[in-house]
């Protein structure tokens, strides 16, 4: 895991967008964003368990598993958005992007790679892209109804009792 606030620039999200800003894993859980690094299923489990996540798939994002459809949908993982329920992925082979905004709204650029396992809070804004490499291999844990709906940036989820629990709770 490598965390950085991202540059900004034009150019493909698949390059790195590093500012040269190192973010820490204290100033990500000051977002609640957290952190672990995990290298067995059954640590895995357990975390699973005590957040009470019953469910969960396995998703590769590359041309080879999902052929025409790949760009279309990294373009769309990187839209702007937040869900109503907690984001968990734990990365099994590849590299991604999980970008997030912190208190000032800069995106903040979380790179993950096998065995890292990333919590994403109810009403963050975040978005995701693969790297270069066009490869990543993930464990998506939910619990028994998901609500993970990709809700897009605007201003009426203002009002959303999600964003608001966020924002009073993280950015108050
Ligand atoms: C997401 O939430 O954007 C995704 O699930 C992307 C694939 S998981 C690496
Ligand atoms: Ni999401």
């Amino acid at each position: 895991m490598k965390a950085y606030l991202y540059d900004n620039l034009d150019g493909d999200q698949r390059l790195p967008h590093d500012s040269g800003k190192p973010v820490d894993v204290e100033e990500l859980s000051k977002l609640g964003v957290h952190y672990y690094r995990i290298d067995t299923v059954e640590g895995v489990n357990q975390l699973a368990a005590a957040r009470g996540y019953r469910n969960r798939d396995e998703i590769t994002v590359s041309p080879a598993t999902m052929g025409a459809a790949y760009e279309a949908k990294v373009k769309s993982f990187f839209d702007e958005h937040l869900h109503e329920d907690e984001e968990i992925r734990y990365i099994r082979d590849g590299v991604g992007y999980f970008d997030v905004r912190n208190k000032g709204d800069q995106w903040v650029r979380v790179q993950l790679e096998k065995d890292d396992l990333l919590i994403l809070p109810a009403g963050i804004y975040h978005r995701f892209t693969t790297d270069e490499t066009n490869y990543i291999q993930a464990m998506r844990l939910f619990k028994e109804e998901p609500k993970w709906t990709p809700l897009n940036r605007s201003g009426e989820l203002d009002g959303n009792p999600y964003r608001k629990e966020y924002v009073s709770h993280f950015l108050g």
